[in-house]
């Protein structure tokens, strides 16, 4: 596995770029190397902010964003970012390494999903675990905040909604609605919901957790998704779809969300599948609450993550022994 940290100065409450600190300080590094993961942190991607970078269609820190995770900025005589996301990401899947990207706020699908589909050997489902639907078009959003929108450019249906930016072409949306799959919703804009009928992404709020149960929901997600079991698994995770009270640093918390139980059981099933290759876990922002409650979001995304990569709350034997020791 590996993984790659990314810092971030585009969301309005600042702090979300310590996240990834936060998370490696919980000793997670090591929590993966006694799970027998071979570990490698790839570091920072880290942009020189282009400033002023003013709204383009009402979207904050669009060319930011735009440069940063996909580096169109070459072509625009902007040359900020050393290696974008997209492409680091595509790197370590073509290594065939399970991919870790920590954010940052949840823009960074835009470049962590493109990245994926580029190197995937296979077609990629999406899994998106988030109070939010971040399905915004430009139009559609009363905030601006990109992070709100990663969806909306990612998604194939939705290309003739967008506006045209001049100069800044987009790449192509890389993914059809089939395979992306919502779990945890409980705070949607209304042309949101429009976005979510009108496309047929397949959605289970906090509503179908509380009907189905999550061990429902996630054997439905991953079928809706990967109905062959042919495609790659991309879990885009905002810590925000966790409830508050156990993950309170977030930009956005919403409260009434799944429990720890619930996402470390999501991510366990996930892992055992055998098709996960990418996961972002993003919006922790320890600036948003005491130290305590900063230590307790990360250590819950640390957990998560955990699950993700073999992590089994029942035990795992340690690599290699086979035997308990004799006298
Ligand atoms: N849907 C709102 C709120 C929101 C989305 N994601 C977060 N907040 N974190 C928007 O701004 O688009
Ligand atoms: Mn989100
Ligand atoms: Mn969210």
């Amino acid at each position: 596995m590996r993984t790659i940290c990314r810092e971030s100065a585009l969301q309005p409450k600042l702090g979300v770029e310590t996240g990834p600190a936060a998370i490696r300080e919980t000793g997670i590094f090591k929590a993966l190397a006694q799970l027998g993961r071979d570990v490698r942190d790839y570091g920072d991607v880290r942009p020189d902010l282009i400033d002023p970078d003013p709204p383009l269609h009402g979207m904050r820190n669009w060319r930011n964003i735009h440069s940063y995770n996909l580096k169109a900025s070459h072509r625009y005589g902007i040359d900020n970012v050393d290696i974008t996301l997209a492409d680091r990401v595509k790197q370590v899947i073509e290594d065939g390494k399970l991919c870790v990207t920590l954010g940052g706020d949840h823009s960074i699908a835009l470049g962590t999903v493109y990245g994926h589909v580029l190197a995937s050997k296979k077609s990629v489902g999406v899994i998106w675990v988030d109070a939010h639907a971040d399905i915004n078009t430009p139009l559609s959003s009363l905030s601006g905040n990109v992070h709100g929108m990663s969806l909306s450019f990612l998604c194939e249906e939705l290309e003739d909604y967008h506006p045209p930016i001049p100069s800044w072409e987009w790449p192509d949306p890389c993914l059809t609605a089939d395979r992306i799959v919502f779990i945890g919703l409980r705070d949607v804009d209304p042309l949101e919901r429009l976005a979510i009928d009108k496309t047929g992404v397949k959605a289970y709020s906090m509503h179908e957790v509380e009907q189905l149960g999550i061990r429902e929901v996630a054997r439905r997600a991953i079928e809706d998704i990967n109905p062959n079991g042919d495609r790659a698994i991309h879990v885009s995770f905002d810590i925000d779809a966790i409830d508050p009270v156990v993950a309170p640093c977030t930009g956005t918390p919403v409260p009434g969300g799944l429990s720890l139980r619930e996402g470390e059981y999501l991510m366990e099933v996930i892992h055992e599948t055998g098709a996960l290759e990418a996961l972002d876990m993003v919006e922790v922002n320890p600036l948003l609450g005491s130290g305590e409650e900063a230590e307790k979001t990360a250590q819950a995304a640390e957990l998560l993550i955990l699950a993700a990569c073999g992590r089994y709350r029942g035990g795992n034997v340690p690599l290699g022994v086979t035997d308990l020791p004799l006298s």
